[in-house]
């Protein structure tokens, strides 16, 4: 697939109407973790529509860029990302939620959803598992790069900080995680559970290529992106300050929709905010 060039415009339209999906499933299936997906949504549409080697119909070609969701539980508004991108049918996610579809709170293994590189949910496994994808394509001279996607909570986890050594100590140029920096985890403010900052500091000193943008902007996300790409001696992190629950006001920076299913009222507010209705 040839990278297109998308105006800002098309993809805030692409990102309003994925936070409408991913709403709409979570209402009807009973799917939690809205406000980790909404944070979200604009990293994945610029990695998905601008940036991102991939093809949906070859969806394991060799030599396709790798992603992976390290935010397992994210994997509501990824879904959409892949259906939207034509990965597989978008009916398909009709059944969410249901005995036996694979659609779920976490990216199930490869193999059974196209497009999905690796199961995650447990929280700092999946960064690992990018590091040794990043890992294999230097041993193996190969093109690709490798891309992960982390929480801030998850940046608790030791083997985030192992898995940033070994990386940095191998000169892993060809890859980019991104951290989704919105504050908050499970069930309380990150600074308070356990202190992150100064989190742009920590990464410059693990030895990272470091930059800190606003996650939710286009321009950002994309020069950040092409910064990443111009250092061809170091991994590199983006650590993306982002709001947890954004684009739905009463959702915005309120943690109680790291884990509510929104009922019918909300879910028809949603929709008014999103212009849905
Ligand atoms: C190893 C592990 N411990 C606990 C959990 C349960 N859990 C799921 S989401 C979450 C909070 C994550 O917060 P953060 O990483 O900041 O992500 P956010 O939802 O804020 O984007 C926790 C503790 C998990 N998935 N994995």
């Amino acid at each position: 697939m040839s990278v297109e060039i998308i105006k800002n415009e098309q993809l805030s339209k692409i990102s309003k109407y994925l936070r409408y999906k991913t709403i709409k499933t979570s209402h009807e299936a009973s799917i939690p973790h809205l406000g980790s997906c909404l944070s979200c949504v604009e990293i994945l549409v610029y990695l998905y529509w601008s940036e991102l080697n991939l093809d949906p119909l070859k969806s394991s070609f060799e030599d396709r860029d790798r992603f992976i969701l390290s935010k397992g539980h994210g994997a509501p508004i990824l879904f959409q990302v892949l259906a939207e991108r034509n990965f597989f049918d978008s009916d398909l996610l009709k059944t969410a939620g249901e005995n036996g579809s694979y659609f779920h709170e976490h990216p199930p293994k490869p193999g059974y959803i196209p497009g999905i590189e690796a199961a995650t949910g447990s929280l700092g496994h999946g960064f690992p598992i990018a590091l040794g994808m990043a890992l294999g394509a230097k041993i193996n001279n190969k093109s690709y790069r490798t891309y992960a996607l982390l929480s801030d909570g998850e940046c608790n986890e030791g083997t985030i900080w192992e898995s940033a050594m070994l990386a940095a100590s191998n000169s892993l140029f060809n890859l980019t995680v991104l951290i989704d920096f919105n504050k908050w985890q499970a069930t309380g403010r990150s600074k308070e559970i356990m202190a992150l900052e100064p989190l742009l500091d920590k990464w410059k000193s693990f030895g990272w290529h470091s930059q800190e943008i606003d996650g939710h902007n286009f321009n950002e996300i994309r020069n950040s992106l092409i910064n990443a790409k111009k250092n061809e001696q170091q991994p590199s992190v983006i650590i993306a300050n982002t709001v947890k629950g954004k684009g739905i006001s009463f959702m915005e920076d309120n943690n109680n929709w790291h884990y509510r299913i929104p009922n019918k009222n909300e879910f028809s507010e949603a929709l008014k905010e999103l212009e849905i209705i």
